[in-house]
């Protein structure tokens, strides 16, 4: 078997190449360009160049070395019929759901005027705050969604999730839309203090998150995007900040990224900024599950998480 990898980040490329030999001897794996005797069967890759679906028009499958597939299918030279199948989980659910729970405990917990306490040797005790109070709404079901909803469910919070299908998790109040109406949005953003965006960018959660939507909101609410930049119109993100509606944001995913120096989200006093870090590639564990996958697709066996072209996730 050939099996080619593309990835952006030449380090990276080399330690997949190390780590599916691994797992498969008798397989000849380069990284892109290096050619192959032949065509390649498989190819495994991230931010792949355009060229790599021009030369090795014989794949039998192209593997997503990470969560998001937007950028793979936005690719010109992609073929219409060509299997595109994505990481499920793959140890990124337990890394997002820390960083959701690390952002929102904070809030909860009051860490910013604490500190700003200690900063001014102030010894004063706030009102403590209940689960309760903090009904959290996740936006997008998916695997890594439902593994943060546990998360917070574990923890006694209320969890609100919207959904286009129906994902059946104790104790979590889901809004099952497949339409996409902006009643049962309405309804989910009016009972969520915290907004958890975790779903893939498509041509329906492209800009949803405008100012619109996010005044239906409660008043006092925080947004977090763990998910792609796009789904959020940062100005007015940054409006309803200083407006007062939303208290705070943590951010890790942006419309440009790295996010250019001059960015009024840099500064802002009310938002965190991180780098595109709330869940990486384990290559280890996804390239156990890429390999398990390339055997079941050999032994013509079933293979879970085809992307759905139309559907974009
Ligand atoms: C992503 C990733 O899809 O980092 O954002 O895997």
């Amino acid at each position: 078997m050939r099996i080619v990898i593309a990835h952006n980040v030449a380090r990276k490329a080399l330690a997949w190449r190390d780590a599916i030999t691994t797992r498969l001897p008798q397989s000849t794996v380069v990284t892109w360009p290096e050619a192959l005797d032949d065509l390649a069967d498989y190819a495994i890759g991230w931010h792949p160049p355009e060229e790599l679906f021009q030369r090795e028009c014989r794949l039998k499958a192209f593997f997503v070395a990470g969560a998001g597939v937007d950028q793979v299918l936005a690719m010109r030279s992609l073929d219409p019929r060509l299997p595109i199948i994505r990481l499920e989980d793959a140890g990124m659910g337990r890394q997002i759901a820390h960083y959701c729970l690390h952002q929102v405990l904070g809030w909860y917990a009051r860490r910013d005027a604490y500190e700003s306490q200690q900063q001014n040797r102030i010894w004063k005790p706030l009102p403590a705050a209940t689960p309760a109070e903090w009904p959290i709404g996740i936006f997008g079901l998916g695997q890594l969604g439902q593994h943060v909803a546990q998360a917070f469910l574990s923890l006694g919070f209320p969890v609100h999730g919207y959904t286009r299908s129906p994902r059946p998790i104790e104790g979590l109040r889901s809004y099952v839309d497949p339409q996409g109406t902006e009643e049962a949005l309405a309804a989910f953003l009016g009972a969520t203090r915290v907004l958890i965006l975790m779903a893939p960018l498509t041509m329906d959660t492209r800009d949803r998150f405008n100012a619109t939507r996010l005044r239906l909101l409660q008043a006092g609410s925080y947004v977090i995007n763990v998910a792609r930049g796009e789904l959020l119109v940062e100005n007015d993100l940054i409006e309803l900040l200083d407006s007062g509606h939303l208290c705070a944001a943590s951010l890790d995913v942006f419309r440009e990224e790295p996010l250019p120096a001059d960015h009024p989200l840099w500064r802002h006093p009310g938002v965190r900024v991180t780098p595109h870090i709330a869940a990486v590639t384990l290559i280890p564990e996804a390239a156990d599950q890429i390999v398990a996958k390339i055997q079941d697709f050999e032994s013509g066996r079933p293979v879970s998480g085809v992307v759905g072209r139309r559907r974009g996730y």
